[in-house]
């Protein structure tokens, strides 16, 4: 599945929860499919949407979907055992897995070689972890993640879009403030 496809399926499901995407592509293709106040693009940070994201699932009681990528994952591993350990019932973690660092030039990444994700999370303590190979099975899991309340891993197999997509084109203060504005008016 395009990433488009995936970012397409879970926008259509989302309601008031709160999305923490990933820097770079994730975040613009976010942008594009599906622009709204609740939507924290990164913009700088590699590795950091999973921490923010726990963050925000700690500090309030909305839920929060992390769409993170899986270079990212790989550069703050130590996220997911902090992640598992303190178990936030409210964080679903969307890992969209291309193998490769895709936003800059789809450098492969160890996602693609002898490095299970999915074997990683459960092994940091992740309970309930799925995976999605194409849009039926990834609506089907992330729907499933909404019906319940429990801290979710779900890994998504993804290919990149070759298409460029334009910057986003706010601010990243106005970013952060409207995302903060929106989870308290
Ligand atoms: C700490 C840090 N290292 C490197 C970069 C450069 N960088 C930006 S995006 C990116 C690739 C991210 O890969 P992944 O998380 O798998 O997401 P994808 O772009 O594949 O969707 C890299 C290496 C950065 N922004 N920050």
């Amino acid at each position: 599945m395009l990433r488009s496809q995936a970012l397409r399926v879970i926008t259509d499901l989302i309601g008031d929860e709160l999305v923490v995407s990933n820097l770079g592509d994730p975040s613009k293709e976010l942008y594009h499919t599906r622009d709204r106040p609740e939507n924290f693009y990164m913009l700088g940070s590699m590795g950091l949407a999973s921490s923010i994201s726990l963050g925000l699932a700690l500090s309030q009681d909305r839920r929060v979907v992390c769409l993170d990528g899986d270079g990212s994952i790989l550069m703050n591993m130590g996220s997911l055992s902090t992640i598992a350990n303190l178990k936030p019932d409210n964080l679903i973690l969307v890992t969209l897995d291309n193998g490769a660092y895709g936003t800059t030039g789809n450098q492969i990444s160890y996602a693609a070689g002898l490095t299970d994700l999915v074997d990683v999370a459960r092994a940091c303590g992740f309970d309930h972890c799925l995976k999605a190979d194409n849009t039926s099975e990834l609506s089907e899991v992330f729907k499933g993640c909404l019906e319940r309340r429990e801290l979710s891993f779900i890994h998504a197999t993804i290919v990149s879009d070759d298409n460029k997509l334009s910057a986003i084109p706010l601010d990243p203060i106005a970013i952060k403030n409207r995302f903060m504005d929106s989870i308290d008016p």
